[in-house]
């Protein structure tokens, strides 16, 4: 039920890019390793779903949580999330902690924490949200899970313009996935929650990853 973007491409949601444009020219089998997937992050029963967290990672601040992926995440896996987060001493900007799911269908959440989008460090902010792509990865191979789904981190309340957040997205997922570390990860799961955000991500992905 979660598309891969082979079914994407051929169901033709997804649309080939200008071979000019693409920054890749091939995929090999990422094809089949990748999705998109449009709802709430905290009903995918995969291995592990990425949280966009505070460096506390004691939830959501209390304002509309319902709004937000901490919140969501918190309220879906019940009480004993944040108390395993308390054994964690917090979580630096770009870094990933792994906890167990709970009551969430998904085994495990990784929490990582996104920069705060700011003008003036638009550099750093790319570094930074970068690695909270590169370290999530990282944790999910390193205990050996198969699967790992991303919000479109940082987007939200930390205000990072969706555009320049997906090509980081899509660029770290695609080298990672590549990469011999990657090689174990069966499934990334890029998690769309607005229909503009699912459309910036129809149309960067055949760049990142062209139908071969
Ligand atoms: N499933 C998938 N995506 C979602 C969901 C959901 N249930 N809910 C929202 N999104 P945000 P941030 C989308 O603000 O910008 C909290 O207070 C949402 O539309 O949750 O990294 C934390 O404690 C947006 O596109 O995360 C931090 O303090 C994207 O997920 C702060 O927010 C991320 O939105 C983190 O802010």
């Amino acid at each position: 039920d979660v598309p891969t973007l082979r079914q994407l491409y051929q169901l033709k949601q997804i649309v080939p890019a200008a071979t000019s444009a693409a920054k890749y020219k091939s995929s090999g089998n990422l094809l089949d390793r990748v999705s998109l997937y449009q709802g709430t992050i905290t009903g995918l029963e995969v291995d592990s779903i990425v949280n966009a967290a505070n460096r506390s990672l004691l939830g959501a601040c209390k304002l509309n949580t319902r709004a937000l992926v901490d919140g969501a995440i918190h309220a879906a896996a019940g009480p004993e999330l944040v108390e395993e987060c308390r054994t964690l001493d917090g979580c630096n900007v770009g870094d990933a902690k792994i906890t167990r799911g709970y009551e969430l269908p998904s085994k495990h959440v990784i929490h990582t924490v996104g920069p705060v989008y700011s003008a003036s460090g638009v550099g750093r902010c790319a570094e930074l949200l970068a690695s909270c792509y590169r370290r999530s990865l990282e944790v999910t191979a390193q205990h050996n899970l198969r699967h790992i789904a991303f919000p479109s981190i940082s987007t939200g309340v930390y205000g990072y313009p969706v555009e320049a957040a997906t090509l980081i997205a899509l660029e770290e997922v695609r080298k990672f996935m590549a990469s011999e570390d990657g090689s174990k990860i069966k499934r990334a799961i890029f998690v769309v929650w607005s229909n503009q955000d699912k459309e910036i991500y129809e149309q960067l992905i055949p760049l990142y990853f062209p139908l071969d």
